[in-house]
């Protein structure tokens, strides 16, 4: 199911890779393992500190509760709409962190009918379509994936600042959450390591932010704690 809706034409070239890299590529996709090593179970614990903002995991039945009410969000996804936003700039980095991503999702109950995929040209696009799907009322959540590689371009700064302010405003501007799932990274080797290779899968660890960003705005929008989306 992951690898059909992967299979898509990309008709734009992304910079050369060297052969390592692609060797690397292949790797990652060859050996499936690390692509699960990342994951939450859904049987995680969760604790609060009412001294630090943080929502820290922990496999821990330690519990500290606040006075008033505590929420955490859940990571058990069923039922839940989420979008996706994916940068074709790079895209052997980008279409592993997007397969993490899916993976991710189902790992977590999401439905595969609850996900949408919009293709953009490179990470600097990110921010339009996020925002435009954050405010659509469709999602609980949208994640944004990209790879930006500095060995790559002089205007490594411009497009990294671009999609970071840019994505921060979509979920600020919308009141959905929008995951930043954008790689940032020196050379495509610690891109590809970050996408399925010996970092884990930063698409991945996206969904998983999504799921519990879209899980906590929801319960506390249904006790009157949070505004809805705006
Ligand atoms: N976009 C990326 O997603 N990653 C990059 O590494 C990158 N580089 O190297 O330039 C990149 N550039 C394209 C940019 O995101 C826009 O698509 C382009 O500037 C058109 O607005």
């Amino acid at each position: 199911m992951v690898a059909a809706k992967l299979n898509v034409k990309m008709n734009q070239p992304c910079i050369s890779q060297s052969s390592h890299v692609k060797r690397l590529a292949q790797t990652i996709r060859a050996t499936k393992s690390p692509l699960l090593s990342f994951y939450h179970t859904p049987s995680t614990k969760f604790i609060t500190s009412p001294t630090s903002p943080h929502t820290l995991r922990r496999n821990s039945t330690v519990k500290v509760n606040a006075g008033g009410d505590t929420f955490v969000g859940s990571v058990i996804g069923t039922g839940m709409r989420f979008g996706i936003v994916v940068a074709r700039f790079n895209d052997l980095v980008t279409k592993l962190l997007l397969e993490g991503a899916l993976e991710s999702f189902q790992r977590h109950g999401v439905g595969t009918d609850d996900i949408d995929v919009a293709w953009v040209p490179g990470s600097f696009e990110l921010p339009l379509v996020s925002k435009a799907m954050a405010k659509s009322g469709k999602y609980d959540g949208v994640i944004c994936i990209g790879a930006v590689v500095r060995g790559a371009t002089t205007h490594y700064e411009a497009v990294v600042n671009g999609a970071t302010g840019g994505i921060l405003n979509a979920t600020t501007d919308s009141g959905v959450p929008v995951v930043f799932g954008v790689l940032t990274c020196d050379t495509m080797e610690q891109a590809l390591d970050r996408a399925g290779g010996k970092v884990g899968n930063k698409g991945g660890e996206a969904a998983v932010t999504a799921v519990e960003m879209g899980s906590l705005m929801r319960s506390m929008r249904a006790a009157g704690k949070a505004a809805p989306p705006w």
